[in-house]
């Protein structure tokens, strides 16, 4: 793994880790962490379901495996701040760690409904908003800052937001949010809350500084330092992207023809169409093959041959969605000054020696 920060961790995998497998393994799974990690008595803990609901609820793991039905969703979850580091390439962003493309991993989670849990608590008139906490504390805020966030209500309602803890067949290991976190499918990886100890329905969206001050796209002439709450656009659901996965950035490479395999991942609500892949800068283009996805929620990975030159060579990938809409091109282009949601062309830069 590469280590940005021990604490609070903050670690990615190398992409070759991501290649392998539709499913990320427990080991490589990238850890995005804003304080240290809560260790947490499952015996003790209890999940409080409040705010515009008819019947508040306390509930113990246990009471939630047996009072609701199991689901299980095969999920990608990737930080707003995956390939910041193409962002500050561009320009400078200052106390942000540089992620490169391994902010991004796919699990099978097992949990429940959100939907069924909202259900039995009975929203009442009002409710259009849905908060979660966790007792994490964040030092990067002034004062410390414990971890939240909200999704509207028709996410946390449509079925697949799943309070989970189970990853990939496994126990949720600490860093991931045992006992309990949410899964919020194709949003960004900050609403998944971790550590889940409080569900509160309410009518606006949660003021917690991760969802009113932090995870918000500003203007590129904003000051961060001093952008209040509100500011900027809330981030939520994720954007068409694509990335190349192998060879590894800098993996020594021979001329001739290569496998390039990357993944490619759609908005909420749309498919990946094919994803191209160019060895002149989109000049022309060659399509790769799609692999089939492991859900409607997942990655899917891709892959096509291309022949090397001797010498450096650059490639390029990009993907098409179901409304046939493509990423944009450069980095330049979406650059924001917390670097967030970098969807722009997949690059790799290999040099190429017999
Ligand atoms: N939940 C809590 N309680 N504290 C956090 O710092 N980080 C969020 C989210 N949930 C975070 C959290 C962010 S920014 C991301 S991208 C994902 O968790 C990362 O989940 P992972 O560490 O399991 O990969
Ligand atoms: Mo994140």
């Amino acid at each position: 793994m590469l280590v940005h920060e021990e604490e609070p961790f903050n670690a990615e995998p190398p992409t070759r880790a991501l290649a392998e497998r539709p499913t990320t393994p427990l080991d490589a799974f990238y850890s995005r962490n804003h304080g240290p990690i809560p260790h947490i008595d499952t015996a003790t803990w209890r999940l409080e379901v409040d705010g515009l609901v008819e019947r508040p609820l306390r509930l113990s793991l246990e009471e939630l495996r047996s009072r609701f039905p199991e689901r299980e969703v095969i999920a990608t979850l990737q930080c707003a701040g995956n390939r910041r580091a193409e962002l500050i390439a561009v320009r400078d962003i200052p106390d942000e760690d540089p992620w490169r493309s391994g902010a991004i991993s796919t699990a099978s989670w097992v949990g429940v409904s959100l939907a069924d849990v909202l259900a039995e608590a009975g929203l009442r008139p009002g409710a259009a908003h849905v908060s979660f906490a966790a007792p994490d504390v964040a030092r990067e805020a002034d004062p410390p800052q414990p971890y939240g966030g909200s999704i509207p209500l028709a996410k946390a309602t449509a079925g697949e937001v799943l309070l989970a803890w189970a990853m990939n067949g496994h126990p949720l290991p600490a860093a991931h949010g045992a006992p309990l976190r949410v899964i919020v499918p194709g949003w960004i990886g900050a609403r998944s809350v971790k550590w889940l100890d409080r569900v509160t329905a309410q009518a606006e969206p949660s003021g917690n500084y991760f969802q009113a001050v932090a995870y918000r796209m500003l203007p590129p002439d904003a000051d961060p330092s001093r952008c209040g709450p509100g500011s900027g656009i809330p981030l939520g659901p994720v954007a068409l992207t694509c990335d190349i996965l192998l060879p590894e950035h800098g993996s020594p490479v021979s001329p001739g023809p290569t496998e390039i395999t990357g993944y490619a991942l759609a908005g909420d609500g749309r498919g990946v169409a094919r994803v191209d892949v160019s060895l002149n800068a989109g000049r022309t283009w060659t399509q790769a093959k799609l692999d089939a996805p492991a859900g409607p929620w997942a990655w899917q990975h891709w892959r096509t041959t291309v022949v090397l030159p001797e010498g450096e060579a650059d490639i390029v990938a990009r993907a098409w969605d179901s409304a046939g809409t493509t990423q944009p091109e450069s980095p330049a282009t979406l650059w924001n000054p917390k670097g967030y949601a970098n969807t722009s062309w997949g690059r790799l830069h290999l040099t190429c020696r017999r």
